[in-house]
């Protein structure tokens, strides 16, 4: 009932019952050559990982947790692009498979009644001016129960069956993520990155509003106004002056 209805996304499958992280099998299955589209799946990982060394918790049979490789033919300063792309596939399946509505904070986080409902991981191996594979890591906390969470992500976390009340199926959430993230990854390639801008932006919540963005040297006060071609957002500070910020942890305040 929940045959895969891509064309090239999910072509080839590796589907564990449990493993370390489906990412580090998806840059094992590159090196070796996996076509694009290829999809490696767990029901469980025993060190599913997030951005910056960060771990991802990934418990038996109550999520979607999946890597896939794509092989874009373009110059690596665009990869940002495809998390980008990738949250806004996740928004949309979410949407119809459940009815509820999810919002992006940007970069990577999709969220639900301000928790995290999924975490996007996208990792790059390239030359110096080509990209030579995207590992794009999705992880859809789909049926977890409040008390199944750990201490410090009860706060932070949630999962579409306690935002819905009932159980949702995993296997038509992937069906339908992976039809959405399809097209949309067929539209970018053919007409570039501005029509998945404009989706993006009309589910982002902190574009408009007064941020503080954390990177690794430091941290930028003030509103977000945007996000250019190249996935990267732009703050306006007190002073007027405007950053460009590749990569930070956001904290909204109004
Ligand atoms: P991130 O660095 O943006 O978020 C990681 C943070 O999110 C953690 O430090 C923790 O606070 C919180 N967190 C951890 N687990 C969960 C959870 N299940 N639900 C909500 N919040 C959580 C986000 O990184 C990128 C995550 C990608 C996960 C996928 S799963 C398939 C693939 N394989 C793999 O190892 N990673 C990706």
């Amino acid at each position: 009932r929940f045959g895969l209805k891509t064309k090239t996304l999910g072509k080839h499958i590796y589907y564990e019952e449990t493993v370390d992280s489906t990412q580090k099998i998806a840059h094992r299955l590159s090196n070796e050559e996996a076509v694009e589209g290829t999809i490696v799946v767990a029901e469980e990982q025993s060190s599913g990982r997030g951005r910056m060394d960060r771990k991802w918790y990934a418990p038996k049979y109550t999520g979607v947790w999946l890597s896939i490789i794509l092989r874009p033919n373009l110059p690596p300063h665009k990869a940002p692009q495809l998390t980008l792309i990738a949250a806004v596939a996740v928004v949309q399946a979410i949407e119809e498979v459940t009815g509820l509505q999810p919002e992006i904070k940007w970069p990577n986080d999709v969220l639900l009644n301000g928790k995290k409902i999924t975490g996007i991981l996208t990792e790059m191996q390239s030359d110096a001016d080509r990209i030579v594979s995207i590992i794009m890591g999705i992880g859809i906390n789909v049926n977890q129960k409040p008390e199944d969470y750990p201490n410090e992500l009860k706060e932070v976390a949630t999962s579409l069956s306690i935002e819905k009340g009932e159980k949702v199926s995993r296997a038509e959430l992937i069906q339908v993520l992976l039809l959405k993230l399809e097209n949309l990854y067929t539209i970018y390639l053919e007409k570039g990155f501005y029509p998945i801008k404009l989706l993006w932006e009309g589910y982002a919540i902190s574009i408009g509003k007064n941020i503080i963005a954390r990177t690794l040297t430091g941290s930028i006060e003030g509103k977000a106004l945007g996000i250019k071609d190249d996935g990267v957002l732009i703050i306006e500070d007190q002073s007027g002056k405007t950053h460009h910020v590749y990569s930070a942890d956001i904290e909204i305040n109004s």
